[in-house]
């Protein structure tokens, strides 16, 4: 049961991403954020329907796709901006680009363009989280083509040996990159029907949700918490924009995927939809929704404005924190 304050929270915290987003993809364009960025519009109700479900102490980590994992976790715009325009404010000082975000404060530990190293890193946190037979948990948000990569299979193995306390977030979305599921793996294979072969309790839901996947976090998390063990979560959803880059596939003529196809699901975005959802149960009025989503646009171009008129890392720390 969510209470019609928690689907206000669950709307508003994807707006905020949903929006900050859009004007980073937009800002992007200017050729002033020199880092390589995957941006996850469209993805929006996963990690907010997880994060949710968590506590502060509890820990994230993500892939190359991570702005949404890192805001929902707990994350700051202005932090994740100003990381983007290397600035020393930056999440990360500047040194890592999008693809580095990290946010130890709000259990945000770190995000890898490596395939399958988040699978990893969360999977030895959970590793010592059950050595200190304490109740945290660790969250690994990845996509599907990480279901091709020997080192997930590895971590699925050894939690499932040791019963450790790590949720794997699988963020379905169909491609990775420009390479759709039917052209990577048999007809009629499933990511989590293979997960399932471990021993792993799983769950095949629509990513596009926020509500299901909420309550299927909560569900879970409460379950691992009593009982200790992974869990595997596969949720079907959709990239909006091009693989890297802030311009939809058909702006530069790419034929990987037809402009049909996004728009397809673009009319099932998770925003609008949770939106409606609001309105249908007299949750909020038509005025509301229009005034936060003008309040969350002015805050996040503040915020953009903020990080871009910060200044550089100092030249003479160029070689601090290099190991
Ligand atoms: C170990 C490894 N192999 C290959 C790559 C190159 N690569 C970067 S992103 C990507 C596809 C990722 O697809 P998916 O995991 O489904 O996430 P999505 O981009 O769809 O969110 C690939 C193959 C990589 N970063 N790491």
């Amino acid at each position: 049961m969510i209470t019609p304050e928690q689907h206000i929270r669950l709307y508003k915290e994807m707006l905020r991403i949903r929006c900050a987003e859009a004007a980073l993809a937009e800002r992007y364009k200017q050729q002033e954020m020199r880092t390589p960025t995957h941006f996850g519009l469209g993805q929006e109700a996963v990690p907010v329907g997880v994060c949710a479900a968590l506590t502060k102490e509890d820990v994230a980590y993500s892939h190359h796709r991570s702005h949404n994992h890192y805001l929902a976790k707990g994350g700051s715009v202005y932090r994740l901006a100003a990381e983007l325009f290397g600035r020393k404010t930056g999440c990360s000082g500047g040194r890592g680009g999008s693809v580095h975000l990290t946010d130890r404060e709000s259990g945000f530990i770190a995000s890898s363009a490596i395939l399958a190293e988040c699978v990893a890193m969360a999977t030895g946190s959970a590793l010592s989280f059950a050595m200190d037979a304490s109740d945290r948990i660790a969250v690994a948000f990845f996509g599907d083509a990480v279901a091709e990569e020997g080192a997930f299979y590895e971590c699925l193995g050894y939690a499932a040996l040791k019963k450790l306390p790590v949720l794997f977030v699988c963020e379905n979305n169909g491609y990775a990159t420009e390479s759709p599921l039917s052209i990577r793996q048999p007809e009629g294979a499933s990511i989590h029907g293979r997960v399932a072969s471990f021993q792993i309790p799983t769950r095949n839901i629509d990513g596009n949700d926020v509500a299901e996947v909420y309550l299927t976090a909560l569900e879970v998390v409460d379950e691992m918490r009593r009982k200790p063990g992974p869990v595997f979560m596969e949720c079907r959803t959709y990239r909006w924009l091009e693989h890297v880059g802030p311009f939809f596939d058909h702006e530069l003529k790419r034929t990987y995927r037809t402009k049909e196809e996004v728009e397809e699901w673009m009319a099932h975005c998770p925003v609008k939809r949770h939106g409606a959802y609001l309105l249908e149960n007299g949750h909020a009025t038509g005025e509301q929704l229009s005034t936060w989503e003008t309040e969350t646009r002015k805050s996040i171009e503040d915020d953009i404005e903020r990080a871009y008129q910060d200044p550089w890392p100092d030249v003479q720390t160029l070689m601090d924190k290099v190991y």
